[in-house]
């Protein structure tokens, strides 16, 4: 069975609770407190970080790396696609999501941040997403008509726009609309920890 460690709060574990519960397989959830960390988690990840997957002698970091695994191991619902130049493409907006809008989030979810850093962090959240938000006005996902792995991982940061204070504009109505979509997934709902509940009322 797979075990993952995850933080409560952590838009990248969430990221891996989804991918677990979209499978619909047998795993275990090990709720992590990353302010009073186990000590056994940097042995797991020398960056010292969730989420961590454990499935008998293997360890993985890095949320979409676990994704992938799961869902090679898992094929139903297949998140990835199918087709070659599509997973590719797939991968390379995955990539992006990491160095556009998640190293921001980063610094939003690094309790170090400085007040201004965060402000840098929220004005460039604000204008990634506005800039995305017309590809929803012709297609349902990311990728198109099919729900898949660039919409788990983008997920997180649109549960939290509220609680990272981030306020879009009426341009990035197709976003959000969008966003409502993936938060009536049931694996979605179910995956959400009490906490996450509590950011959006
Ligand atoms: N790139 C990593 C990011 C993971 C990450 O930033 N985890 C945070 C919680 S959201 C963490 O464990 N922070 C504790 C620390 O860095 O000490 C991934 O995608 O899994």
């Amino acid at each position: 069975m797979m075990t993952l460690y995850s933080g409560i709060t952590c838009p990248f574990s969430q990221r891996c609770r989804i991918v677990l519960f979209e499978k619909g397989m047998d795993f275990e959830i090990k709720d992590v407190d990353i302010f009073n960390k186990p000590e056994d988690l940097a042995v797991m990840n020398p960056y010292n970080q969730v989420p961590v997957l454990v499935e008998r002698d293997l360890v993985l970091h890095e949320s979409n790396i676990i994704n992938e695994y799961i869902d090679e191991r898992f094929p139903h619902p297949q998140l990835m696609p199918a087709d070659p130049v599509q997973r590719a493409r797939g991968r390379l907006f995955l990539y992006r999501l990491e160095r556009e809008l998640f190293t921001h989030v980063q610094v939003l979810e690094n309790a170090a941040s400085t007040k201004k850093e965060q402000e840098r962090a929220r004005e460039a959240l604000t204008e990634g997403l506005t800039l995305i938000a017309p590809v929803f006005t012709k297609q349902k996902f990311v990728l198109g008509e099919e729900f898949s792995m660039i919409d788990v991982s983008l997920a997180p940061l649109l549960w939290r726009l509220d609680h990272y204070g981030i306020k879009l504009g009426k341009s990035a109505a197709p976003l959000l609309k969008y966003a409502e979509r993936l938060f009536q997934r049931d694996a979605f709902i179910e995956a959400l920890t009490p906490a996450e509940k509590a950011m959006r009322r």
